[in-house]
């Protein structure tokens, strides 16, 4: 089991504080990014965390962040994945350092960070991840298109067993970071803030008046007033259909009810293909923000 492999390599089962340690040295390292975007490797963890994740088909139990499979080629090359070696880069040192740790409890433990560090809600978290091989790798495919609608959203998101309101709460996790050409083709953020996590990414949709960009690339749109804000087709798809606009609305309305979802939809999809009984606690834990900890 995971705790099996993490006790081996530790020599005693690792607890929550080091987890949190774990997670103070990913907390630390987000800001010294340098001139890396705008400043923090925060969003491309985030990132990091869900492409490891949402690769998971309830009907197979395939997938998931269990085996971390993105280590491995061809996932490691999927397109969707483009841009997230600097990612799993970023956090190889601590793999060095706390080398007790599965991958896949490294990189969706730093996810958490990412976003209750740029402010968000507290994300339940727990241990118990192992590292597979490359026969786990699942097919090229199962994360989303940005280039499609709503149709494909469902399509993707119910395989993981997600329903309507989780894809709109979850989808406000855009409000962090940006496209980047050279990875997806798409450029530009979504949110003046990109490393706040806040629910500007449905107030934005809502409020602003998008336009079609002409440009030589992928169909997005940008905001008429300042050209300066992005979105995707499919982050677009989400107030073209009646029912997705409803939760739209209700979580512009109201950020600590978007706090809530986002947190218990984030939560489950980084626990998603992981069995029962790897789980190191029954119970998720709740790590503390650097913040929390000087008080
Ligand atoms: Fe993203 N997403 N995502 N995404 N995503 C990109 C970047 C980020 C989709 C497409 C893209 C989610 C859902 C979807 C983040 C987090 C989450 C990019 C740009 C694309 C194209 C990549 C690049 O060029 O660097 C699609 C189609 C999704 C289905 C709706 C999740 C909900 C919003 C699950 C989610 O958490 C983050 C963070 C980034 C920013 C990465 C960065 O490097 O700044």
């Amino acid at each position: 089991s995971g705790k099996q492999a993490a006790k081996a390599a530790v020599g005693k089962t690792p607890k929550l504080e080091d987890y949190q340690q774990v997670y103070n040295k990913v907390a630390q390292l987000l800001d010294e990014a340098g001139d890396y975007d705008d400043g923090s490797y925060g969003p491309v963890l985030v990132r990091l965390a869900w492409h490891a994740s949402g690769t998971y088909d309830k009907e197979t139990n395939t997938g998931g962040s269990n085996y971390a499979t993105m280590r491995f080629n061809p996932e490691a090359l999927h397109g969707a994945n483009n841009g997230l070696a600097i990612a799993r880069g970023v956090l190889e040192p601590l793999k060095k350092e706390f080398s007790w740790i599965s991958y896949g409890d490294l990189w969706t433990l730093a996810g958490v960070a990412a976003i209750q560090e740029a402010g968000g809600p507290k994300v339940p978290w727990r241990a118990g991840r192992i590292d597979g091989f490359e026969k786990d790798v699942t097919p090229d495919g199962r994360l989303p298109d940005a280039a499609q609608g709503g149709d494909h959203l469902r399509n993707i998101f119910y395989r993981m067993g997600f329903n309507d309101q989780e894809i709109v709460a979850l989808a406000g996790a855009h409000a962090l970071g940006r496209c980047h050409v050279d990875r997806s083709g798409f450029e530009g953020p979504w949110t003046f803030s990109p490393t706040s996590f806040t629910n500007e990414f449905y107030n934005l949709l809502l409020n602003e008046k998008w336009q079609w960009r002409k440009w030589n690339g992928p169909k997005q749109l940008e905001d008429k007033k300042t050209k300066s804000l992005m979105m995707l087709p499919t982050d677009y798809a989400l107030i073209q259909d009646k029912s997705f606009k409803k939760t739209v609305q209700a979580y512009a309305a109201d950020e600590s009810l978007f706090f809530k979802d986002f947190s218990a939809a984030f939560a489950r999809l980084l626990e998603l293909g992981v069995p029962t009984s790897q789980w190191v606690t029954s119970t998720p834990w709740e790590l503390k923000t650097l913040s929390e900890q000087t008080e």
